[in-house]
């Protein structure tokens, strides 16, 4: 009588457990020639590598190939095993009786296998669900000892942190380029235990009281019937909130200016928003703002570039993160803060201290740096690290405090509630992201998840039976003693302080800070985003916002959307412009800029590598794009790796773009191809693909350099050769050299409008 399949199918398993070679073939399948993945082959130590992805370099910039390190392989093993640690000898077929019968439900490893994937995802965050992180080091310059003890910003101190940014508003899956305001969350692993600062890119907030969080974000998330529009403020339900609840005017002005579309996260600012309070070790007490400064400079995308690539590459800034800590080119940001007398009235020149839509500028209590941020690491597993990572404003360690702001105190609750249900039960500190560097020792006991395995009989307090161990520590311990601040007296009511109502002055100097430029940015930004509006009385409305912000922000606006301008409806308060608002001015280091270079693949290669190496030495990326990929003079001694093709190569990616013209072979030569055939044209037709790579880099005001006959090239995309920032040379590197300086000021800002 024939065997029983499964039966059979169990002892070829046996056998290769027991080492007697790998099977010939499952019940119902000739045993193969060669070992296909349903036939284990015999295991091999050290694992073969993954195979990499063709050239390298057309993945990452530093051109390393996945898999190559063991390190870094997903399997350390060399056998698959359950969850259990039985080995596997199949996981790509179900138990049947049969192969063609019946699955059978005492398949433990099918049903394993399946619930497990069944249970993979967790609640995205309710808001903030999109964001990258990574790794690095806090150092403490020592400058902040004169009015905190926390340890970790003592001189040349080094702290391990993780920093996740995010956008707000949108979904996990949604595009990173939104308009939208991004969060800046840094865990601190101090040795005091940890410090999170989890800040935004913009220093003003919405709403003034936590209370009114459900509502500013069930206002801004897509609208409950048909759930759009995703991550977008550009809707009714948004701007009938903000024009109604005249409080959110600063921040919606913020992200309504370049702020809300940054170029990178390696470019932004980052801002604690409330005020702290930072204690020395004598308790005196000092009122401070905390901000982050990018070495790189605070840039921004162009709103088409923003569009494009919500299209073409929606991990753009999360890609951009990743590629620059892989390349070496480390983001660095300075914290600093802004400090102020810790006075009974919380204000400081007129200020509310106490109220977050307030900023207090610059030129009034300057940023001065406390410390150096760097980013070099980048996490091994999204989901354990950048997912599972949860953060709380009440993460604090002794000398940093916090103070009255009515948003905060909201905050203090909500961030450990949301992560009980996110992160499935009150454990989720043990998850090894969340786990303090510093000595735990506490006496919270099981629930979900519980990873460790407690001894003893007393956690309770005060005990006989441990020893009566844990003791409480005193200040002079390192404990964490709250300012004994005096708490104002008052009647219980639901109010805000008087202070907290006027809402236009503090939009007004942001307003009047910013330069011509960044004016028409905002100006086509509101009128974008009302423009989309279905309903009338929200446009009005939102008109009448601006109206009482500045009259010469509503007009344009208005005739955007064809409607009149009203009168203002408040006393416009004369401001003083504060200069540190602006993006546009100052120079800026290059370090990290991707620029391309566009070659037809055949003539000055020799300029091509030149200007490569040129590149990698100014600390920048170069990013080589040929007609097709894979290497160009393959055959030669020295090949140059296409990065990207003419194809996958789109403007927004560039910071500048360098045309490796193509000395002997006619004007035209680069690009000069009939984009169907892939053939040299004959006469002066140009690749489509290149004409609209050079265009958008033209209007973006991205800087662009020629050399040997590229001139014609721009001719053909309508880009004007004595334009500003179109540098026209003799070899690559000069025109590299020129580009570079050009680079500095981020955009060659004559090339807008207003600008010119
Ligand atoms: Fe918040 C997440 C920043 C007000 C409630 N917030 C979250 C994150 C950042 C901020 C960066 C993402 C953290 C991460 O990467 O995991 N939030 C801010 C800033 C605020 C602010 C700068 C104002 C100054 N937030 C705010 C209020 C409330 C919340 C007023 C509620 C009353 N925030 C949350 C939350 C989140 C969160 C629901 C979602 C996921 C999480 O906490 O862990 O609790």
């Amino acid at each position: 009588t024939e065997k029983n399949p499964v039966r059979a199918f169990a002892e070829k398993a046996a056998d290769v457990l027991r080492g007697d070679g790998p099977p010939e073939g499952v019940p119902g399948r000739p045993a193969p020639e060669t070992p296909s993945l349903a036939e284990p082959t015999e295991p091999r130590e050290p694992l073969p590598p993954k195979p990499d992805q063709g050239a390298p370099e057309t993945v990452s910039p530093t051109g390393r190939a996945t898999g190559a390190d063991p390190r870094t392989r997903a399997q350390h093993g060399a056998h698959l095993t359950t969850a259990q640690g039985a080995r596997l000898y199949d996981t790509d077929h179900s138990l049947k009786a049969g192969p063609r019968g019946p699955v059978l439900l005492q398949d433990h490893h099918l049903r394993e296998k399946i619930t497990h994937f069944d249970h993979e995802r967790i609640p995205e965050r309710v808001v903030h669900a999109r964001g990258a992180a990574a790794h690095g080091v806090f150092k403490g310059y020592g400058t902040a000892a004169s009015v905190t003890k926390a340890a970790f910003l003592g001189k040349d101190v080094e702290t391990p942190v993780f920093t996740r940014f995010s956008t707000v508003l949108g979904s996990r899956g949604s595009a990173d380029t939104v308009r939208d305001t991004r969060g800046f969350a840094t865990k601190f692993y101090t040795t005091e235990g940890t410090f999170d600062l989890v800040g935004n890119n913009i220093p003003v907030f919405f709403i003034q009281d936590a209370i009114k969080f459900p509502d500013v974000i069930h206002a801004g998330k897509p609208h409950p019937d048909r759930e759009i529009p995703q991550a977008q403020s550009a809707h009714d339900t948004f701007w009938d909130f903000v024009t109604l609840h005249t409080e959110a005017t600063h921040h919606t002005l913020w992200n309504m200016s370049d702020r809300g579309i940054p170029r990178s996260y390696r470019m932004m600012e980052g801002f604690g928003v409330h005020t702290f309070r930072l204690v020395d070790a004598k308790g005196a007490t000092t009122l401070v703002k905390f901000h982050w400064k990018p070495k790189l400079g605070v840039h921004s995308l162009v709103w088409e570039e923003a569009q494009i690539a919500g299209g073409v590459d929606p991990d753009f800034h999360r890609r951009d993160l990743y590629d620059a800590i892989e390349a070496g080119a480390y983001p660095q940001w300075e914290l600093g803060i802004q400090t102020f007398p810790d006075n009974p009235e919380q204000t400081f020149e007129g200020i509310d201290l106490l109220d977050p839509t307030n900023i207090v500028p610059e030129e009034l209590a300057p940023v001065q740096p406390i410390g150096l941020l760097t980013l070099n690491r980048n996490p091994t597993n999204f989901f354990a690290e950048t997912e599972q990572v949860a953060f709380h404003p009440g993460h604090l360690v002794p000398g940093i405090d916090v103070t009255d702001d009515p948003l905060l105190a909201g905050r203090l609750f909500s961030y450990l509630d949301t992560q009980i249900t996110r992160l499935a039960g009150p454990n989720f500190g043990q998850i090894p992201i969340n786990r303090p560097h510093a000595e735990v020792n506490d006496m919270l006991r099981d629930g979900f998840h519980q990873q460790a395995v407690h001894t003893g009989v007393a956690p309770y307090r005060p005990n006989s039976l441990d020893g009566g161990c844990p003791f409480t520590a005193g200040a002079d311990e390192g404990a964490f003693v709250e300012t004994p601040v005096t708490v104002p007296q008052g009647k219980k009511v639901r109010e805000a302080p008087e202070t907290f109502s006027e809402h236009f002055s503090q939009p007004r100097r942001f307003w009047r800070s910013m330069s011509p430029v960044e004016r028409e940015h905002i100006v086509a930004a509101y009128t974008f985003e009302l423009g989309k509006c279905y309903e009338q009385s929200i446009k009005e409305r939102g008109l009448q916002v601006l109206a009482n912000i500045d009259p010469e922000l509503c007009a344009p606006v208005a005739a955007g959307l064809g409607l009149p301008a009203p009168e203002p409806t408040v006393a416009l308060e004369e401001v003083e412009p504060s200069p540190a608002l602006s993006q546009v001015g100052g120079d800026w280091p290059a370090d990290g800029r991707l620029i391309a270079i566009v070659t037809d693949g055949q003539g000055d290669l020799d300029g091509v590598r030149a200007v490569r190496q040129a590149v990698l030495d100014g600390g920048m990326v170069p990013l080589v794009v040929a007609p097709a990929g894979g290497k160009l003079d393959a055959e030669g001694a020295d090949p140059v790796t296409v990065q990207r093709t003419f194809t996958t190569a789109r403007s927004i990616e560039f910071d500048a773009v360098l045309l490796a013209g193509v000395p002997g072979r006619g004007a035209d030569a680069l690009g000069a191809r009939d984009a169907k055939a892939g053939e040299p044209a004959s006469g002066t037709a140009t690749d489509p693909r290149v004409l609209l790579l050079l265009d958008e880099a033209f209007r973006h005001g991205k800087a662009i350099g020629v050399w040997g006959g590229g001139g014609t090239v721009l001719e053909a995309a309508g880009v004007p050769s004595g334009a500003p920032g179109v540098v026209s040379a003799d070899s690559g590197p000069e025109a590299l050299a020129e580009v570079t300086r050009l680079l500095a000021t981020h955009r060659v800002w004559e090339r807008f409008t207003a600008a010119g």
